[in-house]
């Protein structure tokens, strides 16, 4: 079983590259931020809650986006691995993940962490924000409010895994496809 996180800032491409790796590999993709979208669209408690904290370019509380991937590793039982992508966003999500991985007597292989300059980072969400709807993308302070989340929060979970060599950084500011490609190279070793 190869269960991969795609890692990186906002905006660095984990979402568009889930897509293809979901396509090439045939991995379950589980990304929080999707789910809380979900959430919001269908206006639920969970979805109020969290718009609150999206909308200023914050984290959504721990508890509420572990007690979502467990639900869905719950529901799969069948998968053949998973891509998680946005989550673990705190280190108490990465160790909340491990328990999670440990009682389905599986762990992380790897986690590619897409490596994108901040002013190529703000250029895509701002330019994602005129067409996408989505008020985190909305203006550049929010934007900006979810980089520094990202180095203060999300940043230390690399040392994390890490520290089990199981840390990869993958150049993620060329083309779409120049990135898939890097990163098919680190998953091709995985899965050979
Ligand atoms: P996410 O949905 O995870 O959003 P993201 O970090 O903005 O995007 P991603 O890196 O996937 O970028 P994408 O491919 O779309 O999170 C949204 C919010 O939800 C968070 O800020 C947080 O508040 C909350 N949340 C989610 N998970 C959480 C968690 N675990 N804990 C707490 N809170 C959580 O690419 C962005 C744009 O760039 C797109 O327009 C794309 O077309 C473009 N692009 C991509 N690759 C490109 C390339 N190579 N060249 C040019 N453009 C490219």
């Amino acid at each position: 079983m190869v269960n991969l996180i795609l890692f990186g800032p906002p905006g660095s491409g984990k979402g568009t590259q889930s897509a293809n790796i979901i396509d090439k590999y045939g991995l379950l993709h589980l990304s929080t931020g999707d789910l809380l979208r979900a959430e919001i669209a269908e206006k639920t408690p969970l979805g109020l809650e969290a718009k609150k904290f999206i909308d200023q370019g914050a984290l959504v509380p721990d508890e509420v986006v572990i007690g979502m991937i467990s639900t869905k590793l719950d529901a799969n039982p069948e998968a053949k691995g998973f891509i998680f992508d946005g989550f673990p966003r705190t280190t108490a999500q990465a160790e909340a993940l491990d328990k999670l991985l440990a009682l389905k007597k599986t762990a992380i292989s790897m986690v590619l962490s897409l490596e994108v300059p901040e002013d190529e980072l703000v250029r895509r969400l701002l330019n994602r924000g005129l067409t996408s709807g989505r008020t985190d993308d909305a203006n550049e302070g929010v934007v900006k409010a979810r980089i520094v989340e990202y180095h203060n929060k999300t940043a230390p979970v690399a040392d994390h895994y890490g520290k089990f060599g199981k840390f990869k950084k993958v150049k993620g500011d060329g083309t779409v496809d120049s990135t898939f490609e890097l990163l098919s190279k680190e998953i091709d070793e995985l899965v050979s």
